[in-house]
């Protein structure tokens, strides 16, 4: 059986998870912090990040976008990839934003905790996540993100915005968004985001 090593926050993680859930694929959850000592991630991930698929001969399977390729390669049904050349490099430019959105929130996330914040740092990751929303917002409309069916930019892109009402309420950025913000609710009604709401670690090393 595989395991997945995960953060209960981590919307990267939180990809995987969907990804194995709605693949019908079972899998051991592994939570982890991965900031912290005891964590086994680096044992499986030479660059010290979470999620890593690991399969049953002990290999890790890491970086969020490349597990799902992977997954996408190896268990091609149901199908996440949207049909045509076209759709699937839209896909594709949808999980850059989506990631783009959540590394500007991880380096925020951060910042904010250091003893003297950056103002210039802040407002310029800031940017990038507005301007990644801004992004989505034109391409959201009442179904799903790209095609007819539910996909991998339904996915990261479902991931990143419940992440952003985690880590950046105050950020207030359903009323700016409203279709991405309906495409949100869409989403966490199904039961593969019911069973991966994200919620806060508690981190007990200093990080930054
Ligand atoms: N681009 C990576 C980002 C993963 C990531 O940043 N994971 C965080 C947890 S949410 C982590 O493990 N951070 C530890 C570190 O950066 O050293 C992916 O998509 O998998």
């Amino acid at each position: 059986m595989y395991a997945l090593i995960s953060a209960t926050p981590s919307p990267y993680a939180r990809r995987a998870r969907i990804a194995l859930i709605e693949k019908g694929i079972p899998f051991e959850l592994r939570t982890e912090v991965p900031w912290e000592g005891s964590t086994a991630t680096p044992r499986y991930n030479p660059l010290e990040k979470l999620p890593v698929l690991v399969l049953p001969d002990g290999t890790g399977i890491y970086e969020s976008r490349f597990i799902l390729e992977w997954l996408e390669a190896k268990h091609p049904e149901p199908r996440l990839l949207p049909d045509g050349v076209e759709a699937v490099l839209e896909a594709r430019q949808c999980e850059v934003i989506a990631d783009g959105i959540c590394d500007a929130t991880v380096l925020l996330f951060f910042e904010r905790q250091r003893e003297a914040p950056s103002g210039p740092w802040i407002a310029r990751q800031r940017r990038k996540v507005e301007g990644g929303l801004a992004a989505l917002e034109a391409r959201a409309g009442s179904g799903f993100l790209v095609g007819e069916r539910f996909g991998l930019a339904d996915i990261a892109v479902g991931a990143a915005l419940r992440y952003l009402d985690v880590r950046f309420a105050e950020l207030g950025w359903r009323k700016r968004h409203p279709k991405l913000s309906a495409l949100s609710d869409r989403l966490e009604e199904r039961e593969s985001f019911k069973a991966t709401v994200p919620v806060p670690q508690m981190i007990r090393e200093a990080v930054v």
